[in-house]
């Protein structure tokens, strides 16, 4: 962990190791933002708003293209979603379970978005697409690049409920060496610049309590996919 020397706030280092003879990029050109506890004072409105998004589109096991069912529970809100299915992966207006529109994006959660960006030095932030990604005891995201949506200048802003989860993340190839980051109950990370393209992953979510979300973490992934 370092401290940015400007707005003290914790951040890895994403990545490990640099090509000989260049130039290291910047630390926060590396560097996610981590904004501890930043969700904490709007829990009620997230919660209470992510009541009616869930009725309306279910939280379903996706299955990837290799055929493989994910064991993290997904849905999303917002123009746009995110899919997989045995074709690819994509974004779509339609909710493939009900044939209809996504839930709108609640206010509650493009505002939270939007100011954790601009936190991070992101102005104007307004994410199309929400995934929500639940994690039941067991359940992991295998090493990934997030590489779907149209402009990868755009940050990505997670957002940590319930259960915690210890959150890998490493360079810019598979081979990278990894970090792990612990992310709890109202942690927001901005993810931008050259972290906007790490590879990432989430380790076997623990058997746990939570006092809002019980034996569950939820995940809020808000993306500009279009
Ligand atoms: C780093 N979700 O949905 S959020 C995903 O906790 C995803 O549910 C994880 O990875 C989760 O694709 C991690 C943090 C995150 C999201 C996107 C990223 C980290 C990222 C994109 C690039 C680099
Ligand atoms: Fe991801």
């Amino acid at each position: 962990m370092t401290r940015d020397r400007r707005t003290g706030e914790e951040s890895p280092t994403a990545f490990g190791v640099e090509e000989a003879g260049r130039r290291r990029p910047s630390r926060s050109a590396r560097a996610p933002t981590v904004l501890r506890a930043f969700a904490l004072d709007v829990e009620d409105d997230l919660l209470a708003a992510l009541e009616p998004v869930l009725a309306q589109s279910p939280l379903r096991h996706m299955v990837t293209p290799g055929g493989f069912r994910m064991s993290v529970a997904m849905t999303n809100c917002g123009a746009v979603g995110w899919v997989a299915n045995r074709s690819g992966y994509s974004y779509s207006p339609i909710d493939p379970t009900c044939g209809r529109a996504w839930p709108a994006m609640p206010v509650a959660f493009a505002g939270l978005a939007t100011r954790a960006a601009a936190r991070a030095g992101y102005r104007g932030f307004a994410p199309d697409a929400c995934l929500i990604n639940r994690y039941d005891p067991g359940s992991k995201l295998s090493l990934h690049q997030d590489k779907d949506e149209r402009d990868l200048a755009a940050p990505i802003v997670s957002v940590s409920l319930g259960l915690p989860a210890i959150f890998l993340f490493g360079g810019l190839t598979r081979r990278d060496p990894q970090q792990r980051l612990c992310l709890v109950h109202g942690d927001v990370v901005v993810w931008g610049g050259l972290a906007r393209l790490a590879y990432h992953g989430v380790a076997p979510l623990k058997i746990g309590h939570h006092p809002r979300l019980g034996g569950h973490r939820v995940n809020l992934t808000f993306r500009k996919a279009l």
